[in-house]
């Protein structure tokens, strides 16, 4: 598979069909607990400290340069520091990516408020979030939405999601127990989905983990930027060809491997990391940004918040990106079986049953 950079607007941002930009790389708040709302604020507002240094020594050399050559090259000094700054404030995160279900929605909702408080315009930012199984029929979207909008303090987000695309019934279990997992009635949910955006609470649409059965099923009613799961250990290249052909943006999420199967460790990983100077994760999100979808790493650290942003102005060479297409053994990390299982019940006997017998 060819590296896809043609299709960024910019290296900062992809397109969504609807016309707006999506930031090419946000942060990811799945398990961040009790950090969230500092990582959210330190990803928006940290001041990115490695570039001073840089800014100083560029200045005084521009100094030393305007005073040795001549007075008329002044404007050299205010045009390079600007650009320097320029550079410095994109360096910052502008998305962040959520969910009810992950129960930091306030928490999320501090860390935004305090980045802008700090000075940074909501309309700068590029907030996500999922409507839960729980609340997947009619009725409940724009109440569900409601929540989320408190919790995060916010009067409209940018873009909302279908989560997963199965009705739980309140209080399910895990694994679900006899009757707790239900067919929700997608057209019907779209819809209100719909509504949100012309109402104005809501800017974009879309899905997550959805099946290649399950996503032409929705187009036949809609146009649609879906989530998936994607890395080189997970390529899922099926519904990445599918999204391509409708000219659907994808956002890759678990894109190290998260927890479970972290690929910052993979020898192929680390040793192209160490060819290109750069860390095991900044060569993970570069591959997924080069090939065409925009990624939403999740870290609590500081230094790691940093580092994962610090993916602009290189490229992985199209032989290194090869490499990392050709990674073995690949596997989803999120199954959805602890989530929709039930051996002997059904309606979803096995893990494959849920991907609609695709993987
Ligand atoms: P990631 O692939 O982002 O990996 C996160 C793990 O990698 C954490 O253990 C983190 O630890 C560690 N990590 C972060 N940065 C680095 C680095 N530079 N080097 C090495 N390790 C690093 O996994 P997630 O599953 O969290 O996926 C990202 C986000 O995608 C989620 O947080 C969520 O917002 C979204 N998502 C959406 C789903 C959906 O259904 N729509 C499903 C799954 C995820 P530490 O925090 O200690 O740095
Ligand atoms: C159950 C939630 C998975 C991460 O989005």
């Amino acid at each position: 598979m060819a590296s896809a950079r043609a299709m960024a607007q910019d290296e900062h941002h992809f397109v969504l069909k609807s016309g707006h930009a999506i930031p090419a790389v946000g942060l990811g708040t799945w398990r961040a607990g009790s950090d969230t709302a500092h990582s959210v604020q330190t990803a928006i507002t940290e001041v990115y400290s490695a570039y001073l240094p840089y800014l100083a020594i560029y200045m005084r050399r521009s100094v030393q340069h305007t005073n040795q050559v001549a007075m008329a090259n002044k404007p050299i000094l205010s045009v390079f520091a600007n650009n320097l700054i320029v550079n410095h404030l994109q360096a910052g995160y502008r998305h962040v990516d959520t969910a009810a279900q992950y129960g930091i929605e306030q928490e999320v909702g501090k860390g935004l408020k305090a980045a802008m408080e700090a000075g940074i315009n909501r309309k700068d930012l590029f907030v996500t979030s999922k409507i839960w199984c729980t609340n997947l029929v009619p009725e409940r979207v724009r109440p569900a939405l409601k929540n989320t909008l408190k919790d995060l303090q916010l009067d409209y987000i940018d873009l909302y999601l279908i989560h997963w695309p199965f009705r739980l019934k309140d209080g399910a279990h895990q694994p679900p127990e006899a009757g707790e997992v239900l067919e929700f009635d997608m057209e019907g949910v779209w819809r209100e989905m719909e509504r949100l955006v012309t109402d104005g609470l809501v800017k974009d649409i879309g899905v997550c983990n959805f099946s290649v059965t399950k996503l032409n099923r929705l187009l036949q009613s809609a146009n649609i930027p879906p989530a998936m799961e994607m890395h080189p250990g997970w390529k899922n290249n099926k519904i990445f060809e599918a999204c391509k052909k409708h000219g659907i943006h994808v956002t890759a999420y678990s894109p190290l491997g998260s927890s479970e199967k972290n690929l910052a460790h993979d020898p192929v990983v680390e040793k192209i990391a160490n060819k290109l100077k750069k860390t095991p994760g900044q060569v993970l999100i570069k591959w997924a940004l080069q090939r065409g979808t925009s990624v939403i790493p999740k870290s609590t650290k500081d230094e790691r918040i940093k580092e994962n942003m610090q993916v602009f102005g290189w490229e992985i060479p199209e032989e290194d990106f090869q490499v990392l297409c050709g990674i073995k053994d690949e596997k989803r990390v999120l199954t959805g079986e602890e989530l929709f299982v039930n051996k002997t019940h059904g309606p979803y006997k096995s893990a494959s049953e849920v991907w609609d017998n695709e993987d």
